[in-house]
């Protein structure tokens, strides 16, 4: 298992290697950022999903299959996000503190479909894999604000198409959103923070050789190693509410 760093004597050490230009900073997180907000992971539940096959309910095949059972499961997931135990966590705090407090870039790329970065003050962030409170319609792709439950009754505001409203999330088989930005960001990122993600999920898993090979130093915050946990040069292992908060705080007081 990868040892913890020395925080401070990383932040130091990367800092120093960068002289002269402030460095960038690329984030990725996945479901366990936001775990310690109440909200379930992918793969902690052995491999169900809120009770269900990922092939039942997250797969364009699926939603042609049986329509309504998946606007129930996100029907179900959205009502979740809204419940009274459910918020943003230091982490994702910690994170809007290091993007209002950073004078280089740090850009917040998401897998996670709920508005737990924003709730914790962050803008910009990347949805990858869609949003859980918005929906689209297949017909001609407007796309709305979803906050109450969807449904196949459902008529488009635009094209006024009845049953053709989906969520707008990225399913098994669809491209994530944004990639060509994302790719970008990545090979000009000094620093690649990989939080909460088990490195099961292509492409995102595979954002941590992009960084690599554009030279910057990589750092994995998780419960414990991830698939590609030898990739990163640098690993921190623990709850992300206490090792986020922790390492963002070192990265701040270092350039103060
Ligand atoms: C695409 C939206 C191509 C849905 C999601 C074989 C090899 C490589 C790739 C593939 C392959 N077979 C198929 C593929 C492609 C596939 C894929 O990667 N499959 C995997 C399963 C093998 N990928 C795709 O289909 C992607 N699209 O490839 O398109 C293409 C090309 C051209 C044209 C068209 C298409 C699309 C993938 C997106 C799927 N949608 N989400 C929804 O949310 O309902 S993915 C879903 O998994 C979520 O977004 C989730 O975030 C994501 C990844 O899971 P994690 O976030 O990592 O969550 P997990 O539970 O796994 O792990 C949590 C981690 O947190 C754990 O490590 C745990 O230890 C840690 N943790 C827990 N608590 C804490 C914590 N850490 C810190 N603190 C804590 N408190």
């Amino acid at each position: 298992m990868r040892e913890n760093i020395d925080t401070q004597h990383f932040v130091t050490q990367w800092l120093e290697s960068r002289t002269g230009k402030v460095p960038n900073i690329v984030v990725l997180t996945g479901a366990g950022i936001s775990a310690e907000s109440g909200l379930q992971t992918f793969r902690g539940a052995g491999g169900l999903w809120c009770g269900h096959r990922v092939e039942d309910v997250a797969t364009p095949q699926a939603f042609i299959r049986d329509p309504v059972l998946v606007h129930q499961f996100y029907n179900e997931r959205r009502k979740g996000l809204f419940g009274d135990d459910v918020a943003s966590n230091p982490a994702h705090k910690a994170l809007a503190d290091l993007q209002q407090n950073w004078l280089g870039e740090v850009t917040i790329v998401t897998q996670n479909i709920d508005d737990l970065h924003e709730r914790g003050g962050s803008d910009d962030v990347i949805h990858m894999h869609g949003e859980i409170c918005k929906s689209f319609c297949t017909h001609c792709r407007e796309k709305v604000e979803q906050k109450e439950d969807s449904s196949i009754e459902d008529i488009c505001s635009s094209c006024g198409k009845k049953g053709s409203m989906r969520p707008d999330i990225v399913w098994f088989g669809e491209m994530p959103y944004d990639m060509d930005i994302i790719e970008m960001k990545l090979a000009q990122t000094d620093l690649f923070i990989s939080i909460g993600t088990s490195g099961n999920v292509y492409p995102a898993a595979g954002f941590v050789f992009m960084a690599t090979n554009a030279g910057a130093k990589t750092l994995e915050i998780n419960l414990e190693p991830s698939m590609n946990a030898q990739i990163f040069t640098h690993g921190m292992y623990g709850t992300a509410s206490t090792e986020v908060p922790r390492f963002t705080k070192a990265l701040i007081e270092a350039v103060d």
